[in-house]
């Protein structure tokens, strides 16, 4: 069964997905904007106080790499987190009645079903490449921001295989369009990785700093410090390229060049000693001080509107 101290499989993440949203009819609605390469639907949530107008919102997924298991493991945390402090929490309760969360807790669905099943430490997407007997694209090289220039590699053997154009996986296809047809609500877009303790912002296809690169930096600074308040756990900060390494085709640097302007990725816990394999153990503590840098983004946003 579903435990939020666990990691799930996504067989019971999906019916999660269904049985949280029609527990809170007045907080969550959900949508499947699309299939993945194997047919698996993607279950969006959508979580905030329904009001009847149109509201702001942060866009949120976990899941991108299929090993990073803490990270859907945060995307369900945060559901949960939300609707049950709703009420009682004077931030939770502000967020969800001035902005929606659009939540996405699992993207690469197939490869995460492949690390239960087949290869604990698998990367990519699921699907087939013409010409290799290798399969996947790694779905973070795989947008149309600098597509394969730097950081990612053509062979589709690779584990950075940035796939045959920007959005062949239907899975970035279904995410870009979901994005581009929601782009003028959408405000932040949180995309969740593990692992190293980072909060990276653009660019990382290129040295150039982001326009907004001042505020980006100041909200990092303000949502690691948050993150570091509950247990002490040090997150480094800044653009991509610098702070880990240039990788070009990631989202997070595709949703900016959109026009969203708080644009972030996650590096959750820890900095190597478990790596992708962090214990159970580890997820209410890494869940419970992620939620408050996520918290900070979002009440940023809505105050500065
Ligand atoms: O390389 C990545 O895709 C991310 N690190 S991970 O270890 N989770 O694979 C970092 C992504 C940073 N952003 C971009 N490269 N656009
Ligand atoms: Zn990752
Ligand atoms: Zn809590």
């Amino acid at each position: 069964g579903h435990d939020y101290m666990k990691y799930n499989n996504w067989e019971t993440i999906n019916d999660w997905a269904i049985s949280i949203s029609s527990a809170n009819p007045d907080l969550i609605s959900r949508q499947v904007i699309g299939n993945t390469y194997e047919g698996r639907p993607m279950q969006l949530l959508t979580v905030g106080k329904k009001t009847g107008s149109v509201k702001p919102a942060v866009f949120m997924d976990c899941g991108f790499h299929a090993r990073e298991w803490i990270t859907p493991a945060f995307c369900q945390w945060f559901v949960q987190e939300a609707v049950s402090t709703y009420g009682s929490d004077a931030e939770m309760t502000n967020l969800l009645d001035k902005m929606d969360f659009f939540v996405l807790p699992v993207f690469n669905i197939d490869g995460y079903e492949y690390t239960w099943t087949r290869d604990r430490m698998w990367r990519k997407t699921r699907s087939k490449n013409s010409g290799s007997s290798c399969v996947g694209t790694d779905p973070n090289r795989n947008f149309d921001a600098g597509w394969c220039t730097v950081g990612a590699s053509s062979n589709p053997c690779s584990d950075t295989y940035c796939g045959s154009r920007p959005e062949s996986e239907i899975e970035s296809k279904n995410l870009a369009n979901f994005i581009r047809t929601n782009k003028s609500i959408i405000k932040s877009y949180l995309t969740v990785h593990s692992y190293s303790q980072l909060l990276l912002f653009p660019y990382s296809y290129k040295y150039g700093l982001a326009a907004d690169h001042s505020e980006l930096l100041s909200v990092a600074q303000g949502a690691t410090s948050a993150l570091r308040s509950l247990y002490g756990t040090k997150y480094q900060y800044g653009p991509g390229a610098v702070t880990i390494y240039p990788a070009a085709g990631g989202s997070d640097d595709w949703a900016y060049d959109l026009g969203i302007k708080y644009a972030y990725t996650f590096e959750l816990r820890d900095t190597g000693r478990y790596g992708f394999l962090l214990p159970e153990s580890e997820i209410k503590p890494t869940c419970e001080e992620t939620m408050l840098a996520v918290k900070y983004i979002a009440s940023y946003v809505v105050k500065n509107l």
